[in-house]
């Protein structure tokens, strides 16, 4: 049996499932990148509030690369399972808010229409740092990614997310309609700017009268999104299989905790998601700041001296006293005294929080999915604490060894020998780099460092960084991850 519509009955009895009519919801929202995260996050917002406050919101699902997510959803009416994991308690929850009908790659025309349609009032992405085609330094749209190039030839049958965006809003502009929001719902900092700056210069390739209706009448708040969510594995499928007694393609996992904080910019309606937890507010800096650096600077860091020294996920690098005290190092010495925080916030608590938050067992979050992308990451996770501490304290030196462990990955060996699936868009410049300089971890540090898309214009001549990620490189080559680690903070 599979879970659907017409099988919501034959759940165990009290399994937590839409208490509101769905049949009654419109598409008011249409989501690019119906990941594992949106359904965990954003769409649990969105059911959260039909569940206490009706209404017909509804959200479409856009799957615009695979359509992988489309077939498992599709079938399944648009419902899944939300797992909710604290240690060895988990909470299974149906959700509700996501209608059928997801949009897949196959049929662009179908998202095009959507954006042009009336009832849609909000965009909202994830689609991870790398959709944004942007130079992550500048900010720029990278207008030599091969499919910026194509979209801008052929805007009707686009690939990439700008140029869905841009040819959904000129068949808007076209039909007379007013705008929608574009909600950036990405882990990068400014978000809603980021996704402005390149919205505005695909749409001024192919239409300047155009650009000028969208900077008047769109506009792109900024969020600050958080709640970790691990990939579903076959494993967690069949977990779940037995206890509901029916198949869920679709379910995701989380944790208890959740935050979504929103820049209040709308240029069209929204569900009053601050009802159910959401902070509406006039600027999300100093929440992204904090999320970016702390959560996610120390992710990365854990992610890349975890995988390197043999450990499948966090909660089992979070097991070993050295991770956790370097880890706690880098928050408070490095990322913490950087980070500017909300007012009457109690950062002590908040970095406490996000260990306890890491060390969750019931997650498994795989050190190998958060080294994902570190090219993408890595500027606004490490190195913009890099530059206010360069600028101010000069405490680098966790910095220094996350970046020297970042580098050791992207050289595709790992220190058994084996080859490490690198999943990354510089992948292959990144591992061309590593095997020229055959070793030598100067050599290797000073032509990682002088990319500039990563590492911008300044940093490689920063000798106090260039110096400490080398010496953390050698130790890491001479005498392992682990060693590194337990050595200078067991
Ligand atoms: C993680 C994030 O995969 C990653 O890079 O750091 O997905 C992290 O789990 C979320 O940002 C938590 O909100």
């Amino acid at each position: 049996m599979r879970l659907r519509s017409t099988t919501l009955h034959h759940l165990p009895e009290g399994t937590a499932q839409p208490s509101y009519n769905r049949d009654t919801l419109k598409p008011g929202i249409l989501h690019l990148g119906v990941g594992a995260f949106h359904r965990a996050h954003q769409a649990y917002f969105t059911d959260r509030y039909l569940a206490e406050f009706g209404g017909d919101w509804g959200i479409v699902g856009g799957d615009l690369r695979s359509g992988r997510v489309r077939d498992q959803l599709d079938p399944q009416d648009g419902l899944y399972s939300l797992v909710i994991r604290d240690n060895d308690q988990a909470h299974i929850q149906i959700m509700g808010a996501l209608i059928a009908e997801l949009v897949g790659p196959d049929d662009p025309h179908y998202a095009i229409d959507l954006m042009a349609d009336e009832q849609i009032k909000i965009v909202s992405l994830t689609v991870t740092e790398k959709g944004y085609c942007h130079d992550p330094a500048t900010g720029n749209l990278n207008l030599e990614h091969p499919e910026i190039q194509y979209d801008i030839a052929n805007l009707h049958t686009p690939k990439s997310t700008p140029g869905f965006i841009v040819a959904g809003l000129k068949k808007r502009k076209e039909k007379g309609l007013k705008s929608f929001t574009l909600l950036s719902c990405d882990n990068l900092p400014n978000n809603g700017d980021v996704l402005q700056k390149v919205i505005l210069q695909f749409a001024e390739q192919v239409d300047s009268e155009l650009a000028a209706w969208i900077r008047e009448n769109t506009t792109f708040p900024c969020t600050m999104v958080d709640r970790i969510v691990p990939a579903t594995t076959e494993d967690d499928k069949a977990w779940l299989e037995a206890k509901l007694g029916m198949r869920d393609e679709a379910m995701v996992i989380g944790e208890p905790f959740i935050q979504w904080v929103i820049e209040d910019k709308f240029c069209n309606d929204r569900p009053a998601w601050e009802k159910v937890g959401a902070l509406l507010v006039d600027d999300v800096t100093v929440y992204e700041h904090m999320k970016l650096r702390l959560l996610n600077g120390s992710h990365s860091l854990l992610a890349y001296t975890g995988y390197l020294s043999g450990f499948n996920t966090i909660n089992e690098v979070m097991a070993q006293p050295a991770f956790v005290n370097m880890c706690k190092i880098f928050m408070d010495r490095e990322a913490g005294l950087v980070v500017e925080e909300p007012a009457g916030f109690d950062i002590q608590h908040y970095k406490q929080q996000l260990r306890d938050r890491f060390a969750n067992s019931g997650l498994k979050h795989r050190t190998w999915q958060i080294a994902m992308d570190g090219s993408q990451k890595l500027p606004q996770r490490l190195l913009s604490s890099l530059r206010d501490q360069l600028g101010g304290e000069k405490q680098i030196d966790i910095i220094c060894l996350a970046v020297a462990a970042w580098i050791r990955y992207a050289s595709g060996i790992d220190e058994s020998g084996e080859a490490i699936d690198v999943r990354d868009p510089l992948a292959n410049q990144l591992r061309e780099i590593c095997d020229a300089a055959k070793g030598d971890a100067k050599q290797m540090v000073s032509d990682i460092v002088g990319v500039e898309k990563i590492f911008g214009t300044d940093l490689k001549s920063e000798t106090q960084f260039i110096e400490r990620t080398v010496y953390w490189l050698q130790s890491i080559y001479a005498k392992g991850t682990l060693a590194t680690v337990q050595e200078n903070f067991g």
